[in-house]
């Protein structure tokens, strides 16, 4: 069995490939990741020299290249994680968004059907369906909840979604879909919300907290998203989507919160900013689908998650250092200078 794993030098695309490597020993990894600011070759160090691993070089939007990789490698299945994934660098910046997430996504199809594949599994999110109001906790997201986009970077991931329903039902290309809540855990790139409270909080740095802290996330542990992905892979149904979620909703401000606390920083440190732009209120997930057919429930608790993932950065600092003292800081004075 090979499977294709793009994206794989991104957060939750090497957690990916750490578990399925572990998982199925005898299965080949082939890892294509264009290595944008997001993607990092260090993280794969620890598989690097694994002799059923390999690191390609590639943009998704290569067509001929990846046509290339496929006739090379002849993947059984292809597993796109590859994706431009900040909502504030989209609100900044749309068209590489559309490039990657929709035009890549094709391209990637393109290659399912020229060379044949048994699986094309698309790693989608849960922000394809727009938000829910704080003051009805009782509606959740099914997979039957109506595409309704707020941002670029949802927009583009719906429009991928659409097309490989599409290309399923056009091509009969054997496709599913999993829309999964927030991640957190190794790995995570410290300009999403839990790793950049971390990283700022161990420098005493102020804690930018959008608006009044309150809207909603659902935070799953990152493995517990790779686990429910092998199973979608390889028992989910054809032409399916599958939502992935923890039922742990928490509001920002009690996450930044609880960071403190557990890194023994003071709540001063946290500083109330400019909203973002379209800001979603709230994300919750109904995985009663995956449950019922496949069996997942999420392992891990919160309140382990959060040990485990504030231990790994404080264990890795050489990690999350060399990241943000590169083009990091331009970033970050960008999106954070004037607000
Ligand atoms: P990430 O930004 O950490 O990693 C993305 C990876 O894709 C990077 O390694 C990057 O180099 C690579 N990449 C970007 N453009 C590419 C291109 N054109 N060709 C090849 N490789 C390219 O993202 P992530 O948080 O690991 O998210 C992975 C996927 O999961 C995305 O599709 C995202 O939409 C989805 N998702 C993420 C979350 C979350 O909480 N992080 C939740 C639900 C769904
Ligand atoms: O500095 C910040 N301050 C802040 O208050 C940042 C970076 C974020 N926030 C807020 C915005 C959100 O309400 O925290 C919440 C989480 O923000 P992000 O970490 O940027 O995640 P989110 O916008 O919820 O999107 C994430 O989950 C769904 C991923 O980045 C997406 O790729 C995934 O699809």
């Amino acid at each position: 069995m090979t499977i294709i794993v793009t994206g794989g030098a991104g957060f939750i695309g090497s957690n990916f490939i750490f578990y399925m490597l572990k998982k199925h020993p005898d299965y080949r990894i082939v890892c294509l990741d264009k290595l944008t600011y997001a993607g990092n070759l260090s993280t794969l160090a620890p598989v690097m020299n694994e002799p059923n691993f390999r690191f390609v070089k590639m943009d998704i939007c290569d067509r001929q290249a990846v046509y290339g990789l496929f006739e090379e490698e002849k993947p059984d299945i292809v597993v796109n994680f590859a994706a431009e994934s900040h909502v504030d660098r989209s609100i900044e910046s749309p068209e590489i968004f559309l490039q990657t997430n929709i035009l890549g996504t094709a391209v990637l199809m393109d290659a399912c059907r020229k060379y044949g594949i048994t699986r094309y599994h698309q790693v989608s999110t849960d922000e394809v369906y727009g938000d829910l109001p704080l003051d009805r906790p009782d509606l959740f997201f099914t997979e039957e909840t109506p595409i309704h986009t707020s941002s670029p970077y949802s927009s583009s991931k719906a429009s991928a979604d659409l097309l490989c329903l599409a290309y399923h039902r056009t091509y009969d290309l054997p496709v599913s879909i999993s829309r999964c809540s927030n991640n957190y855990g190794p790995y995570h790139f410290p300009e999403k919300l839990i790793p950049l409270m971390i990283v700022n909080a161990l420098h005493d740095k102020p804690l930018p907290v959008y608006g009044q802290g309150l809207n909603v996330r659902d935070w799953l542990y990152v493995e517990d998203h790779c686990k429910a992905i092998d199973l979608v892979i390889h028992d989910g149904r054809i032409g399916e989507v599958y939502n992935i979620g923890g039922h742990n909703e928490m509001a920002n401000i009690d996450i930044v919160k609880l960071i403190c606390r557990k890194l023994n920083k003071p709540e001063s440190l946290i500083t109330y900013v400019t909203d973002r732009k379209g800001h979603d209120m709230r994300y919750a997930i109904d995985p009663t689908k995956i449950h019922n057919e496949l069996g997942w429930l999420p392992e891990t608790k919160f309140a382990e998650g959060i040990d485990l993932t504030i231990d790994w950065y404080l264990s890795h600092e050489s990690w999350w250092e060399e990241i943000i003292s590169g083009d990091y800081q331009n970033y970050y004075q960008r999106m954070y200078g004037g607000r």
